[in-house]
């Protein structure tokens, strides 16, 4: 998350505040996150439940599931994030309180979905169809101004690429398939043009779309969260997910920032093609 706060700073792009009510129903053991069932944020989401981080643990220091809070969420180019968090009471946490967003991301060990989508040629696709092999998969856009985001992603994969065809026990058995969250504008056809900037070879990178709502769920089940900021939207305020799945369509590991590098990327493609 510090990664990510670095990065907004540096970024011209002005930040935007609202300012959120309700009641936290869980604090992270390691004061990085908190949960939150808070009222309607006019302008930015609606009531919900849901984990939010903040930029430094101390901002949760005595903090406990129960107290009411005022707190400022901060929505730069990444994922946003809670400062100024202020107590203003303290309530039992209902029972009935709907488990926080964050519970519906896909676990290790999870079958990943195998929804419709259309790789870059215009060809219905599913994970399923790449039963058997390994896949690694990174979710994208290409109008991406960010150039330690998307185009990092980009630049990472094409770099896994080249040692995927090196490597004999890992040519035919690895896919890589970047997602795109934008479908609106990155059709087929944007998508094999950026797919042939960056060199990719259509037998061992692809890349996908689909239905917005369907592409929305997806990226939502790996933790990506999208905000347009505007209509129609040309920059979207996003987070990353590069993704290991198993050759049985199990999800392997995660990583949730920008920070890996490709050749641990290919370490986790060989150890989950030796997974049974
Ligand atoms: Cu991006």
């Amino acid at each position: 998350m510090l990664v990510f706060a670095i990065l907004a700073a540096a970024c011209s792009s002005p930040d935007r505040r609202y300012t959120l009510r309700g009641q936290i129903t869980e604090v992270a053991p390691d004061h990085t996150q908190v949960t939150l069932k808070h009222d309607d944020i006019p302008g930015f989401m609606p009531a919900m439940t849901m984990a939010y981080f903040v930029t430094d643990p101390k901002e949760l220091e005595g903090f406990a599931a129960g107290d009411l809070v005022t707190a400022t969420i901060v929505v730069k180019v990444s994922t946003p994030y809670l400062t100024a968090i202020k107590r203003t009471g303290h309530a039992p946490v209902p029972e009935e309180t709907p488990k926080p967003h964050a519970m519906d991301i896909l676990q290790p060990g999870d079958t990943v979905p195998s929804v419709a989508m259309t790789d870059q040629s215009g060809k219905a696709i599913a994970f399923s169809d790449w039963r058997g092999q390994v896949l690694a998969v990174t979710f994208v856009y290409t109008r991406c101004p960010m150039p330690d985001f998307c185009p990092l992603m980009d630049r990472n994969f094409a770099a896994v690429q080249s040692a995927i065809a090196r490597d004999p026990a890992l040519r035919d058995r690895v896919r890589l398939v970047s997602v795109s969250f934008d479908p609106e504008h990155d059709t087929p056809a944007v998508l094999r043009a950026h797919a042939e900037t960056l060199g990719a070879d259509p037998r061992i990178w692809s890349f996908v779309t689909g239905a917005p709502d369907v592409i929305a769920s997806l990226t939502g089940k790996f933790g990506v969260s999208t905000i347009r900021e505007s209509d129609p939207a040309k920059t979207i305020t996003h987070n990353l997910r590069t993704a290991v799945i198993d050759p049985a369509g199990r999800l392997v590991t995660v990583h949730t920032q920008n920070d890996w590098t490709p050749d641990a990327l290919v370490q986790e493609i060989r150890a989950a093609r030796d997974r049974r």
